[in-house]
């Protein structure tokens, strides 16, 4: 095959209507901190078995087109003893592998952050497409503060998405581009809206200046939404068309899909925020889709809590909350369908 055959391969995969991405790929301290949440002890093989649970739920690729991997997922094995990505590929879901190496500190801001990790990036990328991996995933970070984020923050982090997403689509790799305005703060929707324009802009004039190929990449935003400790909480309605209208204004229409992260959102707001802008209009260039971690596994986190007896119960309400986003995906998510577990 060639490089643009397995482009093209991936990205019309992931972008199937109705079907999202499961994003696993929790780094170790924040798997820990998952786990520790729910009074489990974070160890390579208690974060093997979480993994293991969600990847075998019975069903589960009806709803999830690709999962992203942590590396120490990849090389790990499902209990009858297939390795991770094998045991996707056999389930006609694509592995993909989060390859950014974190969060460092951006001198001269106001501790503002980029991601690290292109060195050696196409060498690592080899190695990972050697195991399976088919896309990847870079996620950067926005604060927002009166006065943040900054234009060397904006700037730095939209160069080092498109270096990346330029390196995966040399090797053949779909990149997921993930710049993530934090819903950390009490700013309103506008101003979410108002930070979140100017990022998109930029990270699309530097895809451009890399000659990333934007038939080939899968965007992964946060959604405009107003702070987690705004007074004035938007409504649905108000997410989807401040969300939309940044999006129109900023994504151009050669890219396939968004798939949104959930942020911080509780698992019934980035349902039904997904579903508002999927029922808002049937003309929008993109397929508009999901890639949560939290928001589809939370509840199977909770219910599980490192029991072996409870995976079956995990699984079904990991199951449940797939199923609602990919009617949200399509715009036929109805708050009558959810079943809260008895915990939430
Ligand atoms: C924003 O986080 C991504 C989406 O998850 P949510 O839907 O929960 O917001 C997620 O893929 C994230 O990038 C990974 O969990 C890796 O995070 P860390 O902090 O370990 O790099």
């Amino acid at each position: 095959m060639t490089i643009i055959n397995e482009l093209e391969h991936t990205i019309t995969k992931l972008s199937a209507k109705g079907k999202g991405i499961l994003a696993a790929d929790e780094s170790i301290p924040t798997m820990t901190k998952r786990l520790e949440a729910v009074n489990t002890e974070s160890t390579e093989e208690s974060r093997r078995a979480y993994r293991d649970l969600l990847i075998t739920t019975p069903g589960i690729n009806e709803f999830i087109a690709g999962v992203i991997l942590f590396e120490e997922t990849l090389y790990q094995k499902t209990l009858d003893g297939t390795s991770f990505p094998e045991k996707l590929m056999q389930l006609a879901i694509l592995p993909g592998i989060k390859v950014d190496k974190g969060l460092v500190t951006l001198p001269n801001t106001s501790n503002e952050q980029t991601t690290q990790g292109l060195d050696n990036l196409a060498e690592r990328l080899l190695e990972y497409k050697k195991k399976g991996a088919c896309f990847a995933k870079w996620r950067a970070v926005y604060q927002i503060t009166a006065h943040t984020p900054s234009s060397l923050a904006i700037h730095t982090n939209a160069e080092s998405l498109a270096r990346y997403a330029a390196i995966c689509q040399s090797v053949g790799i779909v990149p997921i581009v993930e710049p993530e305005v934090l819903i950390d703060g009490d700013h309103t929707i506008e101003r979410c809206a108002e930070v979140s324009e100017p990022v998109l802009y930029s990270v699309f004039h530097a895809l451009q200046r890399h000659q990333v190929k934007l038939e080939y990449i899968v965007l992964k935003p946060s959604m405009v939404i107003s702070g987690k400790k705004c007074a004035q909480k938007a409504t649905p309605e108000q997410v989807a068309k401040a969300t939309l209208t940044v999006l129109k204004r900023t994504v151009p229409a050669a890219v396939p899909t968004i798939n949104f992260l959930s942020g911080g959102q509780t698992s019934e707001e980035a349902t039904t925020h997904l579903n508002a802008m999927n029922s808002v209009s049937s003309s929008l260039p993109w397929n508009l889709s999901y890639s949560y971690a939290r928001a589809l596994q939370d509840y199977a986190m909770k219910m599980w809590h490192g029991d072996k007896q409870r995976i079956s119960a995990a699984q079904n309400l990991f199951y449940e909350r797939a199923k609602l986003n990919s009617l949200a995906a399509i715009g036929n998510y109805q708050p009558a369908l959810e079943k809260k577990p008895s915990f939430a």
